[in-house]
């Protein structure tokens, strides 16, 4: 059964009859004649006719008697048919025989096989039917057989001779189709023929087993399994495979001989082809394929709705193949031709074109069509491979390993290691050309790993094609190809593939039918492996890896450890490990610092994986040792642990004592402080007391400094101002503001939540008290310069200060805080600040309403200590912060009164005035200034005078008003 399937697998498809230069026969004239409802071919001594047999075609005299027509087809494949008359010049000899065999002249039936002529005439004697036996010798006689109890059986509808049994006597079989309402076939052994009938006493007889089955409508004696007895195959066109396909398909029984009888039949069908009538017509075609068994076509001319179809079967030594070979279809391969009823006769296989093989007469009747189809010879074609040691002298010796280490080759003065590869192709089969070119197609490294290539025509190749010329039935070996292995190849364990495909060249096939072209039949295919030399023995190395991943950190503490260092070391305590790689992944993302040149990085979304190249192969007893350093200076906030995860992986197999995985995980930790500090300015004011000042309040802002500390980086930080602002429902305060003056980076932000609040809106700055000049130097000196850090904490230098200002000016400063007030509450976040030290300042802007804390507090004071107070914290989840505190205090002084100074200075230059009056008076008087004159000068002169007084008071108003800010300019 296996040599069966590999018949069918290599020839499934096709045969080797050829569908594309069929060659078309038809008579000139009559259509509806059934040219071609019988075939056969006719070998002469010199050349073949070709015998088509038209039952409807009418004669100029005659009244559709049929015709036979006989065939030529010339040098260029044209085909001339006449009409032969031998037929009728054989009735008009013998009249009496006209009756029993007018359907055998229509071309019905015949077998001819040395020295018997047999032809069927089914209508004989009441369509019991007949067979008519000639002796070839003697065409004057012949002895009709008959069998007198089975009318209406149309025997004779076939007819085949054949030499079943051991007593190697000719038998005649006789189909009957309509026998015993199944069909059947009666053989009997043929007799020499006298002119007599013969009657059938006691046939050999088959029949069908379904009703109406047309068991017999073809029959042909043929050995299909080469034992030298001719086995039976009988058509049952009829034969309904089942209900479902509505009839008609067709079958055919092969009965092989068993020497004394035949062997239960084997059944052929091809069950979907409803109407197909396969098995109408059966050809013995002799040895299609040349394998020593005989072959059979079975004709199926309804199969695709009447267009027809004919089926090749290759005969076994287990009987005919179960399975088609190659389906011949008017629909298909021929439908150019336009045929019906294609497969209603076939011919016994005859060569026609001396090519040795035998062709195929097809008739196609409901055309007026027979088609000739040719074959080609059929050659099998072996592919053998051998490896040898490349040697530039002489035939290197066969190897089975490659060492790498022998660099035997060169190519472009570069050496490689390198073998040849020897190719034989084995050219087999009958009647073949003497010289045949085939392709040969190389795959090297056929898994497509590259490891080596060809140097052909100065590329490098993997793929390639090469020509070779074969002969029939010697073994030729090729030229040998070098192949040369890649000096970087990986896997030096998986054996190496070389992979030889060859076909038969088919350049003179194109335009016309090529007779001596053989078809192969088989697909001629060779794959060979070479082992690489492993130093293990064979090629099962089992190493032994222990993969030790470290690192000198235990924890990261981020911001204070930049860097993680790692150490990998692999030891192989077995044997050769080959292509050792290692992979390290790195969860989350890190920058590589340092990275061995053997090693790549790549970086993904997540994570940074590296992978290196370790040894190729790392030997026994090794031991390789590589260093990374990774960047954390960029490491993110929210990073919890760095996962480390290392393999290391082989091609060579890991034996169970193997440490090939590891996993680290460090954890991530954070830590961060806060100082608050004041910033350097000027915290006192000047204001007037009430009744003496211009505006009810002093505008005044203080500055922070918020450094952070420690190692880690910080998102946010949250701080809460604390202003006095209202007491005994007067305002104390404005509605303060917070800027940020100040960022450690760009992206470094504030946003404050102000409370709704009654206060009244901070007045404009125009309108500010002017401060000192001093003050004003300091302020943009802060805004543009680096704040100077103070070297003390705020709150300690507060209370030293309250402390002095208490001790020295007790009971004369008001203290103005959230203990005397009510404070209102100014929320802000700030950050993100980055690892280390990093500040950002912040101003308070606010002013204080004189008005509103006279209003409250009536006692005697010469200032106001106004104190902020501020809490901030840390508030990333990950850091254990605690509540920071400071305080920023502002002193306001009230400028000394000065209208005592102011009164004394009027009264005294009124009193100087008067005095000088008088002195000039007196002397006018005394020098007679008070004459006509005089007195008109005089009193010109004392307007001038009373003048210049008012004047003068005027500004001594303005000088009292300079002077009380100490600067005596009187
Ligand atoms: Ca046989
Ligand atoms: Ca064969
Ligand atoms: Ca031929």
């Amino acid at each position: 059964h296996i040599f069966l399937l590999i018949i069918i697998f290599n020839l499934s498809n096709s045969s080797n009859i050829d569908t594309n230069f069929p060659i078309v026969l038809s008579h000139n004239g009559k259509e509806s004649s059934y040219f071609g409802a019988s075939v056969t071919i006719a070998q002469g001594l010199r050349k073949s006719d070709l015998i088509v047999g038209a039952p409807k075609y009418s004669g100029n005299d005659h009244e559709k008697t049929g015709a036979i027509f006989a065939c030529e087809i010339d040098q260029s494949n044209n085909a001339t048919c006449r009409e032969r008359s031998f037929i009728k010049d054989y009735q008009t000899k013998h009249d009496r025989a006209e009756y029993y065999y007018s359907d055998a002249v229509s071309g019905t039936s015949s077998a001819m096989k040395e020295p018997i002529i047999a032809i069927g005439a089914p209508g004989f004697s009441d369509w019991q039917g007949s067979v008519v036996v000639y002796h070839t010798a003697n065409l004057d006689t012949a002895s009709i057989m008959y069998d007198n109890h089975d009318y209406n059986s149309y025997m004779g509808y076939s007819v085949a001779i054949g030499q079943f049994f051991n007593d190697r006597v000719n038998y005649i079989a006789a189909g009957a189709p309509r026998s015993k309402e199944t069909g059947c076939v009666k053989a009997e052994i043929s007799l020499q023929p006298p002119n007599r009938l013969y009657k059938l006493n006691d046939p050999l007889k088959k029949c069908g087993d379904q009703f109406l089955e047309y068991f017999g409508a073809s029959v042909i004696a043929v050995d299909v399994n080469k034992d030298r007895l001719m086995d039976l195959i009988v058509g049952s066109p009829l034969y309904s495979h089942s209900t479902k396909y509505r009839g008609d398909s067709g079958r055919i029984f092969v009965y092989l001989s068993l020497g004394r009888s035949f062997d239960s039949p084997s059944i052929i069908s091809i069950e979907k082809n409803r109407g197909a009538r396969f098995g109408s017509a059966l050809a013995s075609l002799g040895d299609l394929n040349y394998d020593g068994f005989n072959d059979v076509a079975v004709g199926a001319p309804y199969e695709d709705d009447g267009q027809g179809a004919v089926y090749i079967y290759f005969g076994t030594r287990f009987g005919l193949s179960k399975n088609y070979v190659q389906r011949i279809a008017a629909s298909d391969q021929l439908s150019s031709l336009q045929l019906r009823g294609f497969g209603q006769s076939l011919s016994t296989g005859h060569d026609v074109d001396n090519n040795d093989y035998p062709d195929l007469l097809v008739g196609s009747y409901l055309s007026d069509k027979a088609i000739l189809l040719r074959s080609r010879p059929v050659a099998s074609l072996k592919v053998s491979i051998k490896f040898r040691e490349h040697n530039e002298n002489k035939v290197g010796d066969e190897i089975t390993q490659i060492n790498l280490k022998n660099q035997n080759c060169q190519l472009k003065s570069v050496d490689y290691s390198c073998f040849d590869v020897v190719y034989c192709l084995l050219f087999s089969g009958e009647f073949l050309p003497q010289n045949q070119k085939v392709i040969v197609s190389f795959e090297i490294d056929s898994k497509l790993k590259r490891r080596g290539f060809a140097e052909i025509e100065n590329s490098e190749l993997y793929q390639f094609d090469l020509e070779a010329v074969v002969k029939p039935k010697i073994n030729r070996c090729m030229e040998p190809v070098t192949i040369y292995l890649n000096p970087k190849l990986e896997d030096k364990l998986t054996p190496m593939n070389i992979a030889l495909r060859a076909k038969l060249s088919e350049e003179d096939q194109k335009s016309q039918f090529c007779k001596k072209c053989p078809i192969l039949s088989n697909e001629p295919f060779a794959l060979r492996s070479l082992n690489f030399e492993t130093g293990c023995g064979d090629v099962h190395c089992i190493a032994e890896l222990q993969l030790d991943v470290r690192s000198s950190l235990l924890l990261v503490v981020q911001g204070l450890n930049t860097e993680l260092p790692l150490y990998v070391q692999i030891t192989n305590n077995g044997e050769n490990a080959y292509s050792t790689k290692l992979r390290l992944e790195i969860r989350p993302f890190v920058e590589v610092n340092q990275i061995s040149s053997h090693c790549e990085d790549t970086t993904e979304e997540f994570a940074v994986i590296i992978d290196c190249d370790i040894d190729n192969p790392l030997e026994t007893e090794q031991t390789k040792e590589i260093f990374f350093m990774f960047d954390l200076s960029k490491l993110s906030s929210n990073v919890q642990n760095i996962t480390i995860d290392s393999s290391v992986t082989t091609l060579s197999n890991l034996s169970e004592k193997s440490n090939a995985n590891q996993r680290i995980i460090l954890d991530v930790k954070r830590f961060a402080s806060l100082l608050l500090l004041r910033g350097e300015k000027s915290h006192q004011e000047l204001y007037a007391g009430a009744g003496s000042r211009e505006k009810e309040y002093v505008r005044f802002s203080s500055l922070l400094q918020v450094v952070k500390e420690n190692y880690s980086s910080v998102d946010e930080v949250n701080i809460a101002f604390k202003i006095p602002s209202i007491a005994k429902n007067n305002f104390i305060s404005f509605q303060p503001r917070i800027n940020l003056e100040n960022k450690p980076s760009r992206n470094f932000l504030m946003k404050c939540d102000y409370p709704k609040t009654k206060l009244p809106e901070l007045p404009k700055e125009e309108s500010f008290v002017d401060p000192s000049k001093e003050s004003d130097v300091e302020k943009s000196k802060l805004r543009t310069e680096e704040p100077k850090v103070a070297k003390r904490d705020v709150s300690k230098q507060l209370k030293e200060e309250t402390k002095n200002a208490t001790a020295e000016n007790e009971e004369i400063l008001l203290k103005l805080n959230c203990e005397t007030t009510e404070c209102e509450t100014v929320v802000c976040q700030i950050g993100p600040f980055g690892i280390n030290h990093q500040t950002a300042l912040l101003e308070i802007e606010n002013a204080i309403n004189l008005t509103g804390v006279e209003n409250v507090f009536k006692t005697n004071y010469s200032g106001i200590l106004f104190t902020i107070e501020v809490e901030a914290k840390i508030t990333d989840k990950s850091i254990n912060s605690d509540i920071y505190r400071a305080y920023l205090p502002t002193v306001f002084k009230r400028i000394p009164t000065p209208e005592a100074v102011s009164s004394w200075i009027i009264f005294a230059s009124s009193g100087i005035g008067l005095l000088l009056f008088i002195i000039i008076f007196v002397l006018l008087l005394k020098f007679g200034f008070f004459q006509r004159k005089q007195r008109e000068e005089m009193q010109r002169l004392m307007r001038e005078n009373d003048k210049k007084r008012d004047f003068g008071a005027t500004n001594v108003n303005e000088t009292n008003r300079e002077s009380s800010i100490g600067d005596d300019s009187s």
